[in-house]
């Protein structure tokens, strides 16, 4: 295996405290993703979709002269099922974990899982109304847990309905139903479009790369608008709809002097259980009969932005920074459940006092400690796994905690934001659209999805943020994008008067919100689907998603789910650019021109790979410009505003009061 280059920490990552850790990693000769990057070559020909293994006569390498497979397939199919099979596994991720949650309100309405419940109930209501559930009988309003019980059913039936199609669908605007009907890709029922796809690739079937991609797009509408939307959902009944809370991101918000828990996956099922077991009294005067002086609980990847975004509960970090979490030597056990969880974290917990303990029925690492998790004794459980982790403090050796950490204020459901720009009785994304109408937003762009350790860390992220806010775009995150985003600052209302532009600095300082948007985990990347679609439908941009200055983008995207969310994202009529690299079917021309030109005169939607920043950002540029000219709004002119707000008051304050009124109002 050839050898890379190593990199200096600096050049590995943005993040001040990554870069400590790694430092520490390298003193202490511990093994990081990052080194294993920088000791293992990618592979270029499977990197560039070159490669085919399905099946025993392979794998089949198309380099060189070879322009088929032992079977015949050209290098389209094999680049276009290697695509297709990656959004298949990652629809399946987002959708299980959809699948599961409806699983646990079913438990909880029928009494077996009594430590659940449905915390909102407003959000109960309105699911019942898209899945066709009655919420009144003859007698009045229906009991709570027989509605909830029956929105369970309903939901557990888009999984695998016999006929007709989501029902979601029904929440995209009208002309954008259209399309998936004219195409023939709406999804009849989750799985049976993943298992479709499946059987397509295996080896001697579908051979046509635009026929393969076209069922890519149908999987991976299942995932957006069936199975994640599903489990946002059911997640806000469960434990609530997010709304703005205050916290605190990145590794220095471990604790000395406390235990230090970090829940790490993607499922709030397990961990909002471990959130109510830390704050008991008895376990609080357990860890103190340890000599801790309480519990600190924070997260990583996407189970931490579950607990934040409804309880406040810190991030700890990102996707690249759970190895680095054991290696502050502070973590008492680091518990995970399902997706990006690395298994180096085992030997590397190994050489600390941290107990790595895995919970989900679907996720064991060999040489973890394996509690498994059920619904039905839910806090007991979690009482269990947090004892456990008190145990560990006396063993506690030497420690580096970096000291970084920045505040952020994440929790913008999609109900939030309706709220915060309409009022409670007049929720509405109406200003939004007046903003971007009149020009003081240029347009939007969704930054989401992961880090890659063969990329440095969370730079992409910041270079693209930082430019798309001075030039007045609104940017809306979720997933690793946003812890990312958090720990540069760029999560609390005040970072719009460091970074944003004149207009977009104005809109935010009028409603009080940051100029970056925590919108939650990957699943709830359906809440970005549901507020498009609402912009969409509010008038005076469009009438589909497609017509929307808007843009989505994993710059750092290393997940099989990233493929889905950007495939799902392209077919609900987005621009989407996947960054870091030439991306994964680099190696056919015409495939690259399928999911590009090919898409976008199918559904309106394009997906491009995009390696450099200054790239992405120009083209994204491009785009919401020329959706904002297709329109017929204004062309942008960020010198048209800048002139009102709180960013001129202490200057105002200063000046005799004829001054302040000629300064404030002179010449309109
Ligand atoms: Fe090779 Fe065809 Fe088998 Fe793929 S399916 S490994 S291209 S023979
Ligand atoms: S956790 S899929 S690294 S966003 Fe959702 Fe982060 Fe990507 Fe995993």
């Amino acid at each position: 295996m050839a050898k890379k280059k190593g990199r200096t920490p600096e050049e590995t990552s943005r993040d001040p405290a990554t870069i400590t850790l790694i430092e520490r990693a390298c003193a202490i000769e511990a093994e990081t993703a990052f080194a294993r990057a920088d000791a293992m070559q990618a592979c270029n020909i499977g990197g560039a979709g070159l490669c085919c293994k399905n099946c025993s006569m392979g794998p089949c390498r198309l380099v060189g002269k070879a322009t088929r497979g032992v079977c015949g397939a050209t290098l389209e199919t094999i680049a276009a099922r290697n695509f297709a099979r990656a959004v298949a596994a990652g629809a399946s991720a987002h959708s299980d974990h959809g699948r599961g949650l409806a699983y646990t309100l079913l438990e909880a309405a029928e009494g077996h899982a009594p430590d659940y419940g449905v915390r909102d109930a407003f959000k109960l209501l309105e699911v019942a109304g898209y899945l066709g559930v009655a919420v009144e009988d003859e007698e009045g309003m229906r009991p709570v847990d027989e509605i909830a019980r029956d929105v369970a059913l309903a939901a557990l039936k888009e999984f695998g309905r016999i006929d007709g199609e989501l029902l979601y669908l029904k929440r995209a605007p009208m002309k954008r139903q259209q399309i998936w009907h004219e195409q023939d890709i709406a999804p009849r029922n989750v799985d049976r479009e993943v298992v479709e796809l499946l059987h397509r690739t295996h080896v001697g079937n579908d051979q046509d790369a635009e026929h393969i991609l076209d069922h890519t797009m149908r999987c991976a509408l299942g995932d957006g608008w069936g199975g994640s939307m599903l489990a946002t959902d059911l997640s806000d009944i469960l434990f609530g709809t997010p709304a703005p809370v205050r916290s605190d991101s990145n590794l220095g918000v471990l604790r000395d002097n406390m235990v230090n828990i970090v829940v790490h996956g993607h499922e709030p099922t397990l961990s909002e259980m471990i959130v109510a077991a830390a704050q008991d009294p008895e376990i609080i005067a357990y860890a103190k009969s340890k000599g801790a002086e309480g519990i600190q609980l924070a997260g990583i990847c996407c189970t931490a932005n579950e607990t934040l975004m409804r309880q406040g509960v810190p991030l700890a970090g990102n996707f690249l920074q759970q190895e680095l979490a054991v290696l502050t030597g502070a973590v008492e056990a680091i518990v995970v459940d399902v997706q990006c969880i690395f298994q180096g974290l085992v030997p590397l917990a190994e050489r600390f006092h941290t107990e790595v303990i895995t919970t989900s029925p679907k996720a064991k690492i060999t040489g973890a400690t394996h509690i498994e998790f059920e619904e039905s004794r839910a806090l007991e459980i979690a009482k269990q796994i947090v004892r456990r982790a008190i145990d560990h403090f006396p063993e506690r050796g030497d420690t580096t905690i970096p000291d970084v950490h920045s505040p952020l204020v994440p929790g913008f459901s999609h109900e939030y934001i309706d709220y915060a720009l309409g009022g409670f009785y007049r929720g509405s994304l109406r200003p939004l659209n007046d903003a971007i109408m009149a020009g003081r937003i240029r347009g939007v762009v969704a930054n989401i999805g992961c880090n890659n350790a063969r990329v440095c860390h969370d730079e992409l992220h910041r270079h693209v943020v930082e430019e798309f806010l001075k030039n007045d775009i609104l940017v809306v995150e979720t997933g690793c994008g946003a812890i990312a985003s958090a720990k540069q600052g760029l999560m609390t209302p005040e970072a719009a008067l460091e970074v944003a532009g004149p207009g977009l600095r104005e809109v935010c300082e009028t409603v009080g919100i940051p100029p970056v948007l925590h919108m939650g985990s990957c699943v709830d990347n359906s809440r970005i689907l549901t507020v498009l679609s609402q912009m969409a439908t509010e008038g005076g941009l469009g009438e589909d998603i497609a017509d929307i200055p808007a843009v989505g983008m994993a710059p750092e995207w290393m997940s099989e789910k990233a493929l889905s969310i950007a495939t799902y994202c392209v077919a609900s009529g987005a621009y989407v650019i996947l960054g870091g690299s030439d991306g994964p079917v680099s190696g056919s021309e015409e495939v690259l021109r399928l999911m590009s030109d090919g898409w976008e005169e199918k559904v309106g939607g394009r997906l491009e790979f995009i390696e450099e920043a200054e790239e992405i950002v120009r083209r994204s540029i491009a785009h919401i410009d020329a959706k904002r000219e297709a329109l017929g709004l204004d062309e942008y002119d960020a010198s048209k505003w800048g002139q009102s707000g709180d960013r001129r008051m202490p200057e105002l304050l200063n000046l005799p009061l004829e001054e302040r009124i000629e300064a404030a109002y002179g010449g309109r």
